[in-house]
């Protein structure tokens, strides 16, 4: 890979379509737009040409065109776009051209974005957030990843950074001070209670981390269950499709299933497992069983469903959130239950939708402000944690080692959004900065 290459790719989606955007990026952008379109348009006007072959002058297409010279273009490059026909015979004919240019060739995955973070045009959160945004499904993802897009989670971690670094500057004005009495131990005074508050704060937005991170991908709502209570009957009219097979035989859900669906605009994974129960049928149902077991585990969310005419217990690793009584059109007891519904009849069903719309919303919506999301961010901000725990060890007698410790505690921060110049912003806060203070 060479970064000095010009780079072209679709942007658009794959496939016939209407217009396909063609996107070009690097020094020699502005030639090949020139020679293909007959002249450079005006900086980010939309322009309607004729596209030619340079040599032959045959015209391949009539399209827009754009320019936008670099450095306040998406990449921080020469950027041309060339808004073309959506046929693979246009496709086909432009990148002919393009690739026929010495030094032009065909982008890799995401070396866009890239260039864009190296020329400083987007941070490794927003970048983060524009990869989220191309595959958001729902509302609350993309919610999600317009608030990591537009940087305002970058401002968040920014934020805590630059806390982090006042902490580290003034535990440094301390270390001259070290042989004068009292000195640095008014330091360490100072800077303790704010390390232990930024301690609480951070450890707040890791713990949300994993609530975040379903959010992102996909919230697991796991349907368990004794054999044969209707666990797979009920997930079908939830997904309202026919995903799971349905028999009068206990044991039938042997695989688990899982159909994604959207609740209130946020993206779940209905999950159907096989009947628990205390003596399995066969080695494939032992099988089924172990998974089933495995899946409420890992679930976000477990929907425990029992019915009038099966009498198996919960068992006691469980902890649903819901507690369903299915076939309320059977006779039967209804005692400790949240919910009693009925596949056969629809009785409760729409109750049943709605109360885990409502167990959805409210245990991961506020999800959607969050700012560490992924595994990534989480291990960051758990080691930068570490550092500030480490940093609360040192008496005034080592405030250097105290800062040493704040200073590894800042560097982890910064790996999140890629800005590790402590060195610079120490030399701006310093400069404000009174010996004493
Ligand atoms: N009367 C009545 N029968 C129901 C109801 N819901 C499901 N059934 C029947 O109960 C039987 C079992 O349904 P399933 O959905 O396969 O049950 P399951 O819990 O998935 O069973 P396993 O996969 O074996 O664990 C089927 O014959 C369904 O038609 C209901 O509300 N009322
Ligand atoms: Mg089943």
């Amino acid at each position: 890979m060479n970064n000095s290459d010009t780079i072209f790719a679709v942007s658009s989606g794959s496939g016939m379509a209407g217009i396909a955007v063609i996107r070009m990026s690097g020094v020699k952008a502005g030639s090949v737009l020139a020679s293909v379109a007959g002249s450079l348009p005006l900086p980010r006007r939309a322009s309607v040409r004729q596209l030619r072959r340079p040599q032959s002058r045959e015209i391949i297409d009539q399209g827009l065109i754009l320019w936008m010279p670099g450095p306040l273009s998406a990449t921080g490059e020469d950027v041309a776009e060339f808004h073309v026909h959506g046929s693979a015979a246009v496709i086909d004919a432009m990148f002919e051209v393009l690739r026929a240019v010495a030094g032009v060739r065909l982008a890799e995955p995401g070396e866009f974005t890239r260039r864009a973070f190296v020329n400083d045009r987007v941070d490794l959160v927003e970048a983060e957030g524009l990869a989220d945004l191309l595959q958001a499904r729902t509302e609350a993802q993309r919610r999600m990843a317009m608030h990591h897009m537009l940087g305002h989670a970058s401002s968040q971690y920014e934020a805590w950074r630059t806390e982090l670094i006042s902490l580290l500057a003034r535990a440094e004005a301390a270390i001259d001070f070290v042989e004068e009495d009292g000195v640095a131990a008014a330091a360490l005074t100072d800077v303790r209670p704010k390390t232990l508050d930024l301690v609480a704060r951070l450890s707040r937005a890791a713990a949300d981390a994993d609530r975040a991170g379903a959010l992102r991908s996909g919230i697991k709502v796991v349907f368990a269950g004794a054999p044969n209570v209707g666990k797979s009957t009920l997930l079908n009219l939830v997904a309202a499709r026919e995903a799971a097979i349905v028999s009068s035989r206990p044991g039938t859900t042997r695989d688990v299933i899982e159909v994604p669906i959207v609740l209130g605009g946020i993206p779940v994974i209905l999950t159907d497992t096989a009947g628990l129960r205390a003596e399995a049928g066969d080695e494939v149902e032992v099988i089924g069983m172990e998974r089933a077991r495995s899946e409420v585990s890992a679930a976000d969310i477990v929907v425990w469903v029992t019915s009038a005419d099966v009498a198996e217990d919960i068992e006691n690793a469980v902890v649903p959130a819901l507690k369903v009584l299915n076939k309320s059109d059977l006779p039967g007891d209804a005692q400790g239950m949240d919910l009693k519904v009925s596949a056969k009849t629809g009785e409760g069903i729409a109750d049943l939708i709605l109360n885990l719309e409502k167990l959805v919303k409210v245990r991961f919506g506020g999800m959607e402000q969050a700012s560490v999301i992924r595994t990534r961010h989480k291990d960051a901000v758990e080691e930068s944690i570490r550092f500030l725990n480490d940093s609360l060890l040192h008496d005034a007698g080592h405030i250097e080692l105290a800062a040493e410790c704040l200073r590894r505690a800042c560097f982890s921060l910064g790996r999140v959004t890629g800005r590790v110049d402590v060195e610079d912003l120490l030399g701006n806060i310093f400069s404000e900065f009174c010996i004493g203070k």
